[in-house]
């Protein structure tokens, strides 16, 4: 399945990336600055290794406009953003266009598609333009797009601080270093309804738990960085989830309220519980969408995935490691 190997053109303004998504574990849920698209406080994620998303783009002014093409399929929709990003990436007066990108799980249904596509687009863009940039660079550009996508240049356990202007964000630790395993139950394969940009802005104006969620932000964030780097599964379980929950009621608390949950997800929830009460090392998380995550020591995965594939509207299990940051791919 890969994207087929198109011949450059003449001025070789072509390239393709890959990357992959990633699950938050301390949640980015909040915009300091809309029009930048500056966070409000920082995260930590895990970027995956099976789940991908490759993108090619070709500058070409013999294109009448950028185009789209997702999944074999032209696309209006997201076409304003990724024209918008690659301005940023080759300047305003780039050339036109065509961009192609292909996935192998479904978009926009709170999967971290738009962090690894837009993790993959920088990259390729880049690269096309014929512009050298180190990787920060490239995950700033990113996350302007897109706040997660910052993360998704990274691999392995990757955090995201927020300065008064711009991103910091690393891998704090390899994906080797601590080979954990994600198993995601997939309840619904359909668009969510309310977009992450929506629903954060709304939580910000009008949650109550909105001011208490950021002030606690950094602590949360300091327990899953110290529970990374000694490795203590335990207290990164026992923080991510109620990260995880406490992102959950800042929406639940928003006027309208955001639920992205349905009644597969909470069954989830339980069988991850039910887990854990039988000594098992696993926890989950849950983000913009009804798809739950569990996260589990390598040789839990088989146990977890039977566990959630049995629960009512599960759709569907995918088992992910953990993988590297995003990549040129060498096929020119
Ligand atoms: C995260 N999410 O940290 C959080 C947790 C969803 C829930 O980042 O508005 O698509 O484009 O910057 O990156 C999803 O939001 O949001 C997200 P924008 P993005 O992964």
């Amino acid at each position: 399945m890969s994207l087929p190997n198109k011949a450059p053109d003449k001025n070789n303004m072509w390239a393709e990336a890959q990357a992959q998504p990633n699950i938050a574990l301390i949640k980015y849920w909040g915009k300091r600055d809309v029009e930048q698209n500056l966070p409000a406080a920082g995260s930590l994620s895990v970027t995956l290794d099976s789940l991908w998303t490759k993108m090619s783009v070709e500058f070409s002014d013999a294109l009448r406009g950028d185009e789209l093409v997702v999944n074999a399929a032209s696309n209006e929709k997201m076409l304003p953003r990724i024209s918008a990003c690659l301005d940023r990436v080759a300047g305003a007066d780039r050339p036109r266009a065509s961009i192609e990108s292909e996935g192998n799980f479904p978009i926009a249904a709170g999967l971290a598609s738009s962090a690894s596509a837009f993790a993959a687009l920088v990259v390729a863009a880049s690269n096309a333009a014929g512009k050298n940039r180190d990787t920060l660079p490239l995950a700033r550009i990113a996350g302007a797009a897109s706040g997660s996508a910052a993360r998704s240049l990274f691999g392995g356990f990757v955090e995201l601080q927020v300065g008064d202007t711009n991103i910091e964000v690393a891998t704090i630790a390899e994906a080797g270093d601590w080979p954990l395993t994600v198993v995601i139950a997939v309840t619904e394969e359909g668009a969510k309804p309310v977009s992450s940009s929506e629903a954060m802005n709304r939580s910000a104006a009008s949650s109550p738990f909105y001011s208490s969620w950021l002030e606690q932000q950094p602590a949360d964030l300091k327990s899953a960085r110290d529970a990374v780097l000694r490795k203590d599964f335990s207290q990164l379980a026992a923080v991510a989830e109620h990260n995880c929950l406490k992102m959950h009621s800042v929406m639940w608390g928003s006027r309208p309220p955001v639920v992205y949950w349905n009644s597969a997800t909470l069954t989830c929830m339980e069988a991850v519980r039910r887990l854990q009460d039988d000594g098992h090392a696993v926890f989950f998380t849950i983000d913009a969408g009804p798809q739950l995550k569990a996260i589990c020591l390598p040789d839990e995965a088989g146990l977890v995935r039977s566990a959630l594939d049995a629960c009512t509207g599960v759709v569907r299990t995918m088992v992910s490691g953990l993988g590297a940051g995003a990549r040129l791919l060498d096929n020119k």
